[in-house]
């Protein structure tokens, strides 16, 4: 069949086909001198990106298909939507080196993107505080994973997504306002949201750009005295090289709606918006369309380190050795790394720390519960305190 995208297919990621040429080279070494040990393996990251001190980990679903079937291994793993924090095993592995050894690219792969993605979104929802945030990335990455990204954002803390197919995976309805390329067909931004009004289903929020043709706030009054209750809100997506002080504008524009009793029209931003924009408008605007700061988010440098080597502490330089836990208290939130088979010692807090890490896979079954999206964003939220006032 004629690869039409330059993406690899689920069986290809699965049968370890997106391997580092690497690892096929050292489990064929391993094999021909009969020199497989079991190890055991770990993945945490070292650091975390920017000033981030802590992630939300996103990806180990799928972590769990992909070593679904894998023999002659035991996995432990941090549920979806936990919390982590740099040096805290995410992933325990262990079994001989060539049976899981191909998938450290995938295992990888699947965990840095979506983990950054997840964190990303985690602390804009912190940021945002009870105002909408809407995932618009989508189109930020290549189309292929655009439902990852969407999960991500939505397991993060986004109220909701943009890509149909993204919403449709995690049972919501898409969310979105009206992109520029309708305004400029129809000629102007009135028309447009007639148009809209007129076509599309009324339980879909009425929310207009204004920042086509002419300044937002003429607009945005223009459009409110045509669509006058039936306008759920004004969208500014206004670029670069007319932004200037966009809170200033958001003013101006909330100023001129209010005065001509238009109160009930909330004000929506898109374009550019991350963390510190959101920080800055929050007390101005109902809610932010948030697409590359959240889509293109860094990466989580996970590695996969070995730690065990035939039953001995053995890791190479920079990597602590021996099978380690992560425990948290979850009263005060102290947390620690430990060696397996020591337990913190917490005295004069109430809480009972408890080990981090679930069973994941047994000899190539998923033994982990099964859970949704939602399970893990509700786990996500609660691990930083979010909670809908
Ligand atoms: C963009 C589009 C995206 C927004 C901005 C996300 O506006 O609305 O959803 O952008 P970000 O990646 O900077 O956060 P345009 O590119 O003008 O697209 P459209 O005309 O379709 O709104």
């Amino acid at each position: 069949m004629k690869r039409r995208f330059f993406v690899a297919t689920e069986e290809e990621i699965r049968s370890g086909r997106v391997t580092d040429t690497y690892f096929e080279n050292a489990a064929r070494v391993l094999r021909a001198k009969d020199a497989d040990r079991p190890v055991v393996a770990e993945v945490r990251a070292k650091s975390l990106p920017g000033d981030w001190d802590w992630g939300i980990l996103c990806g180990m679903e799928e972590v769990l298909h992909l070593l679904e079937g894998v023999r002659d291994i035991e996995v432990d793993v941090l549920p979806e939507g936990s919390r982590f924090h740099p040096e805290e095993p995410v992933l325990v592995v262990s079994g001989p080196w060539t049976a899981f050894g191909v998938h450290e690219t995938a295992i990888l792969g699947l965990l840095c993107q979506a983990s950054g993605i997840a964190t990303a979104a985690a602390r804009c929802r912190l940021a945002a505080g009870d105002r909408l945030l809407l995932s618009f990335g989508a189109r930020r990455q290549h189309p292929a994973i655009a439902p990852m990204i969407e999960r991500a954002a939505w397991i993060g803390g986004a109220d909701g997504v943009s890509s149909v197919l993204g919403a449709e995976l995690l049972g919501l309805d898409p969310r979105g306002t009206m992109p520029h390329a309708m305004i400029l067909v129809l000629g102007d931004t009135v028309e447009a949201a007639r148009a809209f009004d007129e076509v599309i289903e009324p339980d879909v929020p009425r929310v207009v750009l204004v920042d086509t043709f002419r300044d937002e706030k003429f607009e945005a009054v223009r459009v409110a005295e045509a669509l006058r209750e039936k306008l759920a809100a004004v969208r500014l997506d206004t670029p670069a090289s007319r932004r200037g002080d966009l809170a200033a504008l958001v003013r101006e524009v909330r100023w001129e709606l209010d005065l001509r009793g238009f109160g009930h029209v909330k004000i929506f931003v898109s374009g550019g918006i991350g963390e510190e924009e959101i920080r800055g408008l929050r007390d101005l605007v109902d809610g932010f369309g948030v697409g590359s700061a959240i889509a293109r988010a860094p990466h989580v440098d996970f590695a996969l380190d070995v730690v065990e080597v035939d039953g001995r502490p053995l890791a190479k330089r920079g990597k602590l050795s021996g099978r380690k836990r992560p425990w948290a208290c979850p009263a005060c939130g102290k947390r620690w790394v430990l060696p397996v088979g020591r337990s913190p010692e917490h005295e004069g807090c109430p809480g009972t720390p408890r080990e981090l890490l679930a069973t994941g896979v047994r000899d190539g079954r998923v033994v982990a519960p099964p859970e949704d999206a939602r399970a893990a964003r509700e786990r996500a939220l609660a691990s930083i305190g979010f909670a809908r006032e």
